[in-house]
């Protein structure tokens, strides 16, 4: 048993022009396809296998880097690409909407410390919204392809909506201009599946 690079509810040039057909493809079709055989090959014969991703981030020993790499990047982009729709953009509704309010003030102020944390990661990292620990939505980023379900990366709770900020997500259609990329993002985000995602977590 080992773990599938999962396939995309939508084509690869639906997210235009926030995110090209392009990088959408190299991204999907190499690099996470990557990080999935190289997943398959760390755990390989080792107590790990057959165990969900989850599972094995949660328990991770951050020194197994192999793991913790390609584990990370197979479970990070796998919300990622769930997060996005060509349907997306606009504003949370519902729970969701009301547990930003709480935790943020409002939408616009999740959305300014959200852009922060993306914009702020030096080098390759995520910027993340998560459930914390006690039900508070919080804003944080990891390095690299770190999550919050990893314990002592500094960024805690289940995360309930990813942004990608390596440079290969955004490189060929806006090269050197992250907070282009964060704000178009916001034009993708699929809230329907963040609701859901929060729903689950909280
Ligand atoms: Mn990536």
């Amino acid at each position: 048993m080992s773990f599938e690079l999962p396939a995309l509810n939508y084509s690869y040039d639906s997210l235009e022009p926030h995110i090209d057909a392009k990088t959408m493809e190299i991204h999907h079709g190499k690099h996470h396809a990557g990080y999935t055989n190289n997943l398959n090959n760390a755990i390989k014969d080792s107590e790990l296998e057959g165990k969900s991703i989850k599972d094995i981030l949660s328990g991770l020993d951050l020194n197994n880097s192999a793991v913790r790499n390609n584990g990370g990047g197979f479970y990070n982009h796998s919300l990622f690409w769930s997060v996005m729709s060509s349907d997306g953009g606009g504003t949370p509704s519902g729970d969701l909407a009301k547990a930003i309010d709480e935790s943020f003030g409002s939408f616009e102020e999740f959305k300014v410390a959200f852009s922060k944390a993306g914009a702020t990661r030096f080098g390759s990292g995520w910027a993340w919204l998560c459930v914390q620990p006690g039900g508070k939505l919080g804003v944080c980023s990891t390095a690299n392809q770190d999550n919050p379900l990893m314990k002592g990366v500094g960024c805690g709770g289940t995360p309930v909506l990813g942004l990608d900020v390596w440079e290969h997500a955004y490189y060929l259609n806006y090269q050197n201009r992250r907070p282009d990329y964060i704000a178009g993002f916001f034009n993708v985000i699929d809230w329907n599946v963040v609701s859901e995602n929060f729903a689950k977590a909280s």
